[in-house]
């Protein structure tokens, strides 16, 4: 395009945008487009999800996608957030203004929610928080919360790690934990440190560290290879989830070492939790993964059922835990009890 041309071009598109009142300063209302939704009849529902960093995520996005179907009624406006709070407070205000009729949130953290929260409240529209909790001075900011109980899931690994030890014969002080764990601040974070920590306290294993995993296959192997130099006794990378275990699987095998259950003969043991991906259940049956504790990431049909109450002016109940099992390839434990509840563990055949 000659210089000419481009400059009238240009112009002539300025003068579009002011002659159709959009131009800044001219305070006029604009007047939103009917969106197809309106015209079918559609119910809208805006998600604000975490990011993509994981299977489990990956899984978790599919069932709202695969069920959130305009053949079944629904439009899905969908924004994933890369793992970042303020583009999901962006998301949350930009499905207020869109007068969408439900904001469905799996946030990334549990802290920060006040504010974006009231004014999806005052704008009338109701919300449903998955996955991971919010942690809000009103608890009528939110309409009802689904997801796992992370804090039991990270008791039943403990309890695993505690009946295997005890039926091979590990001494506790020999147990050399670390822990990789999930997003700083995450529900599922906070939930499976606390499992181990109060395990680690109970039992008197050692935890020689703390590490960022963020979830992420990437950190997990970078944490664990930094962890590998640093501690020569370590026997037990307990994994926040399946993604942070494949790293630090990598980072085991680079280091010269080998992972399993063998720990009297300098195997290291892997931990994690999800379930969720064929390469986590393949390394579970082999023994790369010595036990996973399952999270459920199929909150779709869950959170469709929720609305269908909503709908229906029926209110659904305020906290929903899923059903979750605990899976290894080893046979040694069969059975754990936590809280006066026994848990059968799914042995993976191989
Ligand atoms: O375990 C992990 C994901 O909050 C339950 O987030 C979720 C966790 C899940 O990235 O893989």
């Amino acid at each position: 395009m000659g210089k000419n041309v481009k400059k009238a071009f240009i112009c002539a598109i300025l003068s579009l945008v002011l002659l159709s009142g959009c131009g800044i300063g001219y305070g006029e209302e604009k007047e939103e487009p009917v969106t197809e939704a309106e015209n079918e009849d559609l119910i809208v529902v805006g998600f604000s999800q975490v990011g993509a960093e994981s299977d489990w995520r990956k899984a978790n996005t599919e069932s709202m996608v695969k069920t959130f179907t305009r053949d079944k009624g629904y439009e899905l406006i969908l924004e994933d957030a890369q793992q970042k709070q303020q583009n999901q407070i962006t998301a949350i205000r930009t499905f207020i203004q869109r007068e969408v009729d439900y904001i469905v949130l799996a946030p990334v953290t549990e802290d920060g929610w006040d504010t974006v929260l009231t004014e999806a409240k005052d704008a009338g529209i109701p919300v449903i928080i998955v996955d991971r909790m919010v942690n809000v001075s009103d608890p009528e900011l939110f309409k009802c919360w689904v997801g796992s109980d992370f804090e039991l899931e990270g008791r039943k690994a403990c309890e695993w790690l505690r009946a295997y030890c005890e039926s091979k014969e590990i001494a506790p002080e020999e147990v050399n934990i670390v822990d990789i764990q999930g997003t700083a601040g995450a529900s599922s974070q906070i939930g499976r440190t606390k499992g181990l920590k109060d395990a680690v306290r109970a039992n008197g294993w050692n935890l020689l560290e703390e590490a960022a995993g963020e979830y992420t296959q990437a950190k997990g192997r970078e944490a664990t290879s930094r962890l590998l130099r640093k501690y020569d006794n370590i026997n037990v990378v307990y994994c926040e989830n399946d993604n942070e275990a494949f790293g630090a699987i990598e980072a085991i095998e680079a280091a010269g070492r080998r992972v399993g259950n063998n720990i009297a003969a300098g195997q290291i043991m892997v931990m994690s939790f999800d379930g969720v991906s064929d390469q986590a259940i393949d390394y579970a049956k082999s023994g790369k993964i010595s036990c996973i504790g399952e999270c459920n990431p199929l909150h779709g049909p869950r959170v469709e059922k929720i609305i269908q109450n909503l709908q229906q002016g029926v209110t659904p109940d305020k906290y929903e835990y899923v059903d979750e099992d605990i899976f290894s390839g080893d046979s040694t434990v069969t059975s754990i009890e936590v809280d006066d509840e026994v848990y059968t563990i799914k042995i993976l055949g191989k």
